[in-house]
């Protein structure tokens, strides 16, 4: 079994590309950072019967991806896409929004999944077979003060992800979002701009959920019995209740 992990050079895609890997499934693993992928392919490969190929390309540029998938051997077939590359890009209202932020946010998060998973859909239709689960977000079911952009692209994962399910029906493509709450990984330094004592914030006082539950949540929903679909999952820490209620302790 093969698994196209994009992403996978921290946080969720990481932990992903490392569970898969324990449980002997062959990895493609993406991302802009290619000593990390270099690094992880050497970490998988030295510690588990699996091959790992890095395809090392930036999701917003469709001839990036285009290049990257056709340098692989075309008749390798991919049983599992895990569409998780994705950032938020700073936290202000929509009349102060910084309009770079935006177009990252919308180029990654929507684009760039749409570019990928149209590629990978197509190869996955020839072999009759596959399973596409999106990293979606609470962000996704919701809108907070602040969040807009951000959560209009992981609305829109949501709507892709009802979309591909009906639209890969018929091909034997079973279609999942994983949705998280807060997760510690380097996803608040990188909406804070590399900011981090602001990033550390957001987890401060609350236990959040590490990038290991998620992996197992994908992991889980990737390996349910062939007549079994999982369709959408909320997943998040215990103490928090919607993207904005979450109990913490003083510190
Ligand atoms: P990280 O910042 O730790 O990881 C993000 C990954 O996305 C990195 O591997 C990064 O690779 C990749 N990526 C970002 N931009 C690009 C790009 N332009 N081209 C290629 N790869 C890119 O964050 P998380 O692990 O937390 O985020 C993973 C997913 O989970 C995202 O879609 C995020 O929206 C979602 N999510 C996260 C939550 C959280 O609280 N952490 C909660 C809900 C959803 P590189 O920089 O090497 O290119
Ligand atoms: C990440 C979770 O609440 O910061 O998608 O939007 S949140």
């Amino acid at each position: 079994m093969l698994v196209v992990v994009t992403g996978a050079t921290s946080g969720i895609g990481k932990s992903t590309a490392q569970i898969f890997a324990k449980n002997g499934f062959d990895l493609i693993i993406t991302g802009r950072r290619a000593e990390r992928l270099a690094e992880l392919k050497t970490q998988l490969e030295k510690n588990h019967s699996v091959r790992v190929t890095t395809l090392c390309f930036d999701i917003r540029k469709l001839p990036e991806v285009e290049a990257a998938f056709n340098s692989l051997d075309q008749k390798q077939q991919i049983d599992i896409l895990v569409n998780n590359a994705g950032l938020a890009a700073g936290l202000s209202s929509l009349q102060d929004g910084n309009i770079d932020h935006w177009e990252r946010m919308i180029d990654t998060n929507v684009k760039g999944l749409l570019y990928v998973s149209k590629i990978v859909a197509n190869k996955m239709i020839g072999n009759k077979k596959g399973h596409i689960i999106n990293i979606g977000s609470i962000a996704g079911k919701e809108v907070y003060a602040n969040g807009n952009v951000y959560c209009a692209t992981k609305h829109a994962v949501d709507a892709l992800n009802k979309g591909m399910r009906i639209d890969l029906l018929p091909h034997n493509i079973k279609v999942t979002a994983v949705n998280p709450g807060m997760v510690e990984t380097e996803f608040s330094v990188v909406r804070f701009d590399g900011d981090e004592d602001r990033a550390k914030k957001v987890y401060s006082g609350m236990l959040p959920l590490k990038p290991e539950d998620i992996a197992e949540t994908i992991f889980w929903v990737a390996t349910r019995p062939a007549h079994v679909n999982v369709n959408d999952i909320i997943i998040m820490p215990a103490v928090q209740a919607s993207a904005t209620n979450v109990i913490r302790k003083a510190e």
